[in-house]
């Protein structure tokens, strides 16, 4: 799963721009064959969502087809090509001039499909994608969930059982791209420190045939050029680099690595990546990274526009980053989903930590077995593509399987504050099936999930780092900031005793809309929005066990329809639009920022 590349042994032709699209509402479109092309079809930008683009589909959550033509580049031919859809929300169908290449289930996470044998040469080829994105309660993230903790309380439209608008269809780049017949086909990077020392252990997985090859670590120290001898597909080498320099937020220095493949002396395949070396851990209650204590100061976030809805906005990307480093933010979770490849690289280069995390918001375990069968497959799934994915980039520093999983009684626990006994153990045996594969799958990095308040404490229990979504003072609590304080500080020296393990705040916060003042400060106003932030703040910095701080939300994102929302939810310290709000200053005065 390696992002695709130009340079001279490999191409890229990237299919973003304006698409056919047709809603498919009675689902008779393979019946009748668009798949060969979209008669009657209107204009759509891809990667975006199709939400916001037209009026008649911001509510849309069906089918829809997307069709584009494009010419192959002769000068592939005798590559292997292969489309690469970023993401498709939810499933997805594709053919190339009317063949079905492949399918993939689930949004946020790419996918690759080979399409060398289907292409012409001489004329257009015809891709089109059959895109569904249906709340179904089998699906990560689920909804239209019967009983649902959120859908049967609050009553939402879309009916989600979760906090944010359903964004649906192409909402990343389509990239077609060709590699040698003999290739490079993954890298995995892992790195360690010895005293001063950097060591940098490279796995090259090469396919396609035999092949010898080299390695290239360019950077501060490094030792330049080694040879990979290959085993079978596969040629491991660690490097040492003396006196390395590690990467962190403070110096997020990169290193840059280059593979070549070689037969006869003639380099036949070459890919570049960026690395930083720098080691995560928790030693009892400290998080540490390149073994030393660090303070998690951040946010929760989203993928979240007008009119792009869910979709790459690069500008953005760059925009937000920069509001990062103005606040003094260090990290952020990418709450609820994985985020885009653009914005993972972004993170190297700025030296953000990331706490990536699967889709898998909102799962309850209340509807029968084989539903939870259905989703731990996804689940599993995710964390399989998301690892694959994300696996090198210095950045990530942990993986988050879930977020406020609901144990089975979770209305009264959290009316309750969390007094009763938990009946969790279907939650339970999921939690820990999916953490056993992360922890295979990744052993150089933390998992975690966050939790919900009132959520039970075995699931925390399995966690390297606790990480909690905190609202006393919001919806319990409402109005009394100094009840919620003395709440969370009771309730966190409660957890501490009982895990003994760090723990970051991975969500608390209040909704306030701009420009609504009061004195005393009343809900919904941009002095309580602050003053709820402060009270967390204070609480946390008496508490050497708590190793960050992730406001809820960065800034106001659209939710769905409810009584609970006023058209977004307003829990960001910037606006939609990235303009400050009272509480931006506040953090920034606190946190340092530039
Ligand atoms: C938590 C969720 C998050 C919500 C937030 C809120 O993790 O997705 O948006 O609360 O209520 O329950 O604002």
């Amino acid at each position: 799963m390696l992002y695709p590349q130009q340079n001279d042994l490999r191409n890229t032709l990237d299919l973003s721009g304006f698409w056919d699209f047709r809603l498919d509402a009675g689902e008779v479109g393979e019946q009748e064959e668009w798949f060969n092309g979209l008669k009657a079809s209107r204009i759509i930008a891809v990667p975006g969502s199709w939400n916001e683009q037209f009026q008649d589909t911001r509510d849309y959550l069906g089918v829809a087809w997307y069709a584009r033509q494009f010419y192959a580049p002769k000068g592939w031919q005798g590559q292997s090509t292969w489309v690469r859809i970023g993401s498709a929300n939810y499933v997805a169908k594709v053919w190339v001039n009317g063949i079905q290449v492949g399918e993939h289930l689930g949004g946020y996470l790419p996918f690759d499909l080979e399409v060398t044998r289907h292409l012409v040469w001489d004329r257009p080829n015809t891709i089109v994608m059959r895109v569904e994105n249906k709340l179904q309660p089998t699906r990560v993230p689920p909804g239209n969930v019967p009983r649902g903790p959120f859908g049967a309380f609050m009553g939402r439209y879309p009916n989600t059982n979760f906090d944010f608008f359903p964004y649906a269809g192409l909402q990343r780049p389509v990239i077609l791209y060709s590699v040698p017949p003999v290739r490079i086909q993954d890298v995995t990077v892992v790195t360690e420190i010895e005293g001063g020392d950097g060591i940098v252990r490279v796995a090259v997985a090469r396919s396609g045939g035999e092949a010898e090859g080299r390695l290239c670590l360019a950077g501060e120290h490094a030792p330049g050029t080694c040879a990979l001898k290959f085993v079978g597909d596969v040629a491991d080498l660690a490097i040492r680099v003396p006196k390395a320099r590690f990467w962190s937020p403070e110096d997020p220095y990169l290193y840059n690595l280059e593979i070549v493949l070689t037969q006869q002396g003639q380099a036949i395949d070459r890919y570049a990546l960026e690395i930083g070396i720098r080691t995560i851990a928790v030693r009892r209650d400290a998080l540490l990274l390149n073994g030393k204590p660090i303070f998690l100061k951040g946010f929760g976030k989203h993928e979240d526009f007008p009119v792009h809805g869910g979709g790459l906005d690069v500008p953005l990307i760059v925009k937000d980053y920069a509001l990062l480093k103005w606040i003094g933010a260090n990290s952020y979770r990418t709450s609820h989903y994985p985020y885009s490849d653009e914005a993972m690289m972004m993170a190297d280069r700025e030296g953000i930590l990331i706490i990536d995390e699967i889709p898998a918001v909102g799962l309850s375990f209340e509807d029968g077995e084989e539903n939870i069968r259905l989703r731990l497959e996804q689940c599993k799934q995710d964390i399989r593509e998301l690892i694959a994915r994300d696996k090198n980039h210095p950045s990530v520093i942990m993986w988050s399987v879930a977020n406020e999983p609901m144990p089975a009684d979770m209305m009264k626990r959290f009316l309750g504050g969390g007094a009763e006994a938990p009946s969790s153990s279907a939650g339970t045996t999921f939690f820990a099936k999916l953490f056993q594969l992360v922890r295979a799958l990744d052993p150089t990095r933390l998992v975690t999930l966050a939790g919900v308040m009132g959520g039970p404490v075995e699931w925390l229990a399995m966690c390297d780092v606790v990480c909690v979504n905190r609202y006393w003072g919001w919806y319990t609590q409402s109005g009394q900031l100094d009840a919620g304080a003395a709440f969370l500080e009771r309730e966190l020296d409660g957890l501490h005793d009982a895990l003994k393990k760090p723990i970051i705040i991975t969500e608390f916060g209040a909704d306030s809309i701009v420009g609504l003042h009061s004195d005393p400060p009343e809900m919904w106003t941009e002095e309580y929005q602050v003053e709820m932030l402060r009270r967390y703040l204070d609480v946390a910095q008496r508490k050497p066990f708590i190793a960050g701080l992730h406001v809820w939300n960065f800034a106001d994102f659209k939710t769905p329809q409810s009584t609970s929302r006023s058209w977004l939810n307003r829990k960001g310290v910037f606006t939609r639009e990235r303009q400050p709000k009272m509480a931006a200053y506040f953090l920034r005065e606190r946190w340092g920022g530039k």
